[in-house]
């Protein structure tokens, strides 16, 4: 890696006032100088006229930036050009540094990844970066700023710390034990130790369903009979015309996902194909799907214009009357006019409540994803397995060193490839 120097276009595609390109790698200095015809002082913007270097047509006016390795976001040096956003001016710069021999277009996620192994960043905050690029609300940016900017990292690193203390607690009894004593632990001081760690471990997992949760978004199941007025609802409430409304029974068969945004969180709503015994086939089919999502949901809202109560169920549910132009919604329930949009903010605040019980508000969130949960959990179960009384000092110091790779798989410090190309192979093309 960092043999060729790397480029591509690092902000969005389409017309814009300007858009940056970037480069990584050893030519970095060079194509820069030989495009504006300039010595391009570090970490300085510089103005200049851009040329192909191979023909001289001139491509575009913008600023130069060079930031000589180290000190760059990727550990290499680093470059970028401020171009204007027109489509032809950035495709004559693509095409103008994809014609320089020792210069190549950047596969996605690979700036992130030389900054990943120049130990720019480690796994926990490239990965909180992609979900930062794909924050969609308020609190999922939160979530994933604090873990971008180390806080799961820091936490990794003092665990293993005190795993590697405990490590060396152990081999120094091991060393100076007379053969009889082999087995005997310093358990009180490995207990201390270990402790405060399967503690925190044990919190942040407790908490990894939250902020998992807040990467997906809260799911709420919208249903009811048919022609209840589910559709017009999610359509209300998504202020989109994404489903089919019409008068007939049975319009919708598959489910519908809109990715709101209540109150700052994350929130899918699915709108699903009525329930009712008497369906044809393809409805049928809708209707199973319905039924099978439903456990995965995190809450359900049960739609009636007649105040027909809810079939049982585990789920949370919340009854909601429509069309109440119609008719008055029935005492307890919430009532909505999906036409009119009577109803809806109560509606909203109703969800907004369940979901910020459900979510948190993202500042405290640890644990991002499931490859983290699972390494957390072998970290737990290691450290656990460490002060079980009576266990062998032997056996003791492998939970550890078990514990101790678990956490390093976090933050990428051990045998990952096929997780790193996993990780960064997600990342969009320019980061
Ligand atoms: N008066 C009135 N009519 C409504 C309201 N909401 C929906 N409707 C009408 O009720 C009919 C059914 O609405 P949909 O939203 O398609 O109902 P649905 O529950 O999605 O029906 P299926 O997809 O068939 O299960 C349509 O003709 C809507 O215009 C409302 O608040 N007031
Ligand atoms: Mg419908």
């Amino acid at each position: 890696m960092g043999g060729d120097t790397i480029f591509a276009l690092g902000t969005g595609a389409g017309r814009a006032a300007i858009a940056v390109v970037r480069l990584s790698g050893p030519d970095v200095k060079a194509t820069l100088e030989a495009m504006t015809g300039r010595a391009l002082e570090p970490r300085r913007a510089t103005f200049a006229f851009l040329r192909d270097p191979d023909t001289g047509e001139a491509l575009d006016q913008g600023l130069a930036l060079f930031f000589p390795a180290p000190h760059s976001v990727t550990g290499e040096d680093y470059g970028e050009l401020h171009i204007h956003g027109g489509r032809a001016s950035v495709e004559a710069t693509l095409l103008a540094l994809s014609g320089r021999p020792g210069l190549r277009a950047a596969e996605p996620g690979e700036f992130a990844r030389r900054g990943f192994a120049n130990g720019k960043l480690d796994l926990s905050q490239a990965e909180a970066l992609a979900d930062l690029i794909d924050a969609q609300t308020q609190a999922q940016r939160r979530q994933a700023l604090r873990v971008a900017g180390g806080a799961l990292r820091r936490k990794v690193e003092g665990w293993r710390a005190a795993l590697i203390e405990a490590l060396a607690l152990i081999e120094t009894q091991l060393d100076f034990s007379d053969e009889g004593d082999v087995g005997l632990l310093p358990r009180e001081k490995l207990a201390a130790l270990l402790a405060p760690v399967a503690e925190e471990i044990a919190a942040a997992l407790r908490a990894a369903p939250a902020s998992e949760r807040m990467r997906d978004g809260f799911a709420v199941m919208i249903l009811g009979r048919p022609n209840a007025g589910k559709s017009t609802l999610l359509n209300a409430l998504a202020s989109r015309d994404l489903a089919i409304v019409s008068p007939i029974p049975g319009t919708t068969r598959d489910m519908i996902e809109a990715h709101l945004d209540m109150g700052g969180l994350p929130v899918t709503l699915v709108d699903t194909a009525g329930l009712r015994e008497a369906a044809e086939e393809i409805e049928r089919i809708g209707v199973d799907r319905t039924l099978a999502r439903i456990e995965t949901a995190d809450l359900a809202l049960w739609l009636s214009a007649e105040g027909e109560e809810p079939p049982p169920g585990e789920k949370e549910i919340l009854c909601i009357a429509t069309k109440i132009d119609l008719r008055p919604a029935p005492h307890g329930w919430i009532g909505v006019c999906g036409l009119g949009g009577e109803g809806l903010p109560a509606l909203v605040d109703a969800i907004v409540e369940r979901a910020q019980a459900r979510l948190g508000d993202g500042g405290g969130a640890l644990i991002l994803r499931e490859r983290h949960r699972k390494a957390l959990t072998a970290a737990l179960s290691g450290v656990v397995g460490a002060v079980e009384p009576d266990k062998d000092m032997e056996f003791a110091a492998e939970d550890l060193r078990r514990a101790a790779r678990a956490l390093g798989r976090v933050v990428g410090a051990v045998d990952v490839e096929e997780i790193l190309d996993a990780v960064f192979s997600r990342f969009c093309i320019g980061k």
